[in-house]
């Protein structure tokens, strides 16, 4: 079964020298009472096996002549399973998951020495789960305490993140197709919002546009907790509450995103409240859009994410000297830092199975170059806070960021998001044409013809 799955543990073990990874599902995490926030898999775990359930472990072996993939998950339970639902268990997790073994999850500890026994090398992520790093390395410990047994454990600990983070920087043309649809269902969802939205709605109802596309439209779940700004609430840059009723001057800033197939989606846009911009918003915003349009040109193979991040910056430097708001050259107020109590964050950051992907930015000092593959957000602001003494009066209120998913292709770039308005027309164009709240109809209908469990 050469799933994506397989040919990632294959890429992994291949990098992997001589030794034994041990990798352990993310948590569970308790909400309150009885209640667990929804159980998402750690990204690097589901990288590598495709398992979605808590409680689990997985091994990889890695000798001159053996590579060997065990899982250690949660058995079935035919008591237990009556309030959660079958598990994949053990038999499943040889059967479609490719483990060539598998065993409870009970079992890990007690045959962890024998995986480690003798081997020359430990992959583990140190610094991420001191419980299990604990419960691992006092393992080992044991094994070197029985040298008169001609035992020893692992003398080197390497962090397989060095391997796995430099693995997901770069999207296979799978990862890529994922990513599409991802970004199809974001996009389809900012439709809706934009054409949902009116004066003296609140944030929370925008917010739950956004999400309810993204979900009918097979989204596993948000990407991060959605935001939607109005007005001065732009300025606060990860807002969450969306409680704030919007008025029919204001923008709103909406970032949101869907992930699919462990893959999330991330853009923004602001648009007018009104469906029409007005100034000095529409000033603002078209300054942003430049310093976007700028940044994405410069993504191709070979640019550094310095110079991604410079070529917006320059047009947001640019406008803040022409709408008065800082005096000096283009050239000064970028060397200066001028312009940061009103962009204080960079241009932009990978995208993958995390938001807020893994992988560097800076090698060796010098800012990472771009490769085919690389998926990174364009996403430049401007916020002019009501609480920023350095913000001019007629700007208070006015946060602006427009933020696109952009894929490095190998003669230059992929707007992954471009179908999505931004130009001042387009937006104001698409949120007349039509009422969402008329369209809305279930979008599975005609489709499902019984209820399944998978
Ligand atoms: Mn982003």
């Amino acid at each position: 079964m050469d799933t994506i799955f397989a040919k990632r543990r294959r890429r992994f073990l291949a990098r992997m020298q001589e030794g034994v990874a041990v990798f352990r599902s993310a948590p569970v995490c308790r909400r309150n009472g009885d209640v667990d926030h929804p159980y998402r898999q750690d990204s690097d775990f589901h990288y590598l096996t495709g398992f979605e359930e808590p409680g689990a472990y997985a091994v990889f072996e890695k000798s001159r002549d053996r590579r060997r993939f065990v899982l250690f998950v949660e058995p079935e339970d035919p008591e237990q399973d009556v309030w959660t639902g079958r598990k994949v268990g053990v038999d499943g997790a040889v059967r479609d998951y490719g483990a060539d073994e598998a065993f409870p999850n009970r079992e890990f500890l007690d045959r962890l020495p024998d995986l480690l026994l003798n081997r020359p090398r430990l992959y583990l992520a140190f610094g991420r789960d001191p419980d299990f790093e604990r419960e691992v390395l006092g393992r080992v410990e044991t094994l070197k305490s029985e040298a008169r047994k001609g035992h020893h454990g692992p003398w080197e600990v390497v962090d397989p993140r060095v391997i796995l983070w430099d693995m997901r920087l770069r999207k296979t043309p799978a990862e890529v197709a994922s990513l599409e649809r991802a970004c199809e269902v974001t996009m389809a969802g900012f439709e809706a919002a934009m054409r949902a939205i009116r004066p003296g709605m609140r944030e929370w109802e925008v917010a739950a546009v956004l999400e309810f596309e993204f979900r009918r439209r097979g989204a596993s779940r948000v990407s991060f907790e959605t935001i939607c700004a109005a007005g001065a609430n732009a300025a606060t840059l990860h807002y969450v509450a969306n409680r704030s009723r919007m008025g029919a001057g204001d923008l709103v800033l909406m970032d949101a995103g869907a992930e699919v197939d462990f893959l999330a989606a991330d853009i923004t846009r602001t648009v007018p409240v009104s469906g029409r911009f007005t100034e000095p918003g529409r000033t603002v915003y078209s300054w942003v859009l430049r310093a976007q349009e700028a940044a994405i040109a410069t993504v191709r193979p070979g640019a550094t994410y310095r110079e991604v991040h410079e070529a917006g910056l320059r047009v947001l430097c640019e406008g803040l000297r022409e709408m008065g708001v800082v005096k000096g050259e283009t050239r000064e107020i970028m060397e200066s830092g001028a312009y940061q109590p009103f962009f204080m964050h960079r241009i932009g950051h990978w995208l993958g199975a995390d938001v807020h992907d893994v992988g560097p930015y800076f090698r060796g000092g010098e800012s990472i170059r771009l490769e085919p593959g690389m998926v990174l957000t364009v996403e430049p602001g401007l916020y002019f806070s009501d609480a920023n003494p350095a913000a001019p009066e007629w700007a208070r209120g006015i946060g602006v960021r427009i933020e696109d998913d952009v894929l490095v292709t190998r003669d230059g770039r992929r707007v992954l998001t471009a179908r999505l308005p931004k130009a001042v027309e387009d937006v104001e164009r698409f949120m007349a044409a039509g009422s969402w709240w008329e369209g809305v109809r279930p979008a599975s209908i005609g489709r499902v013809r019984r209820t399944t469990s998978r």
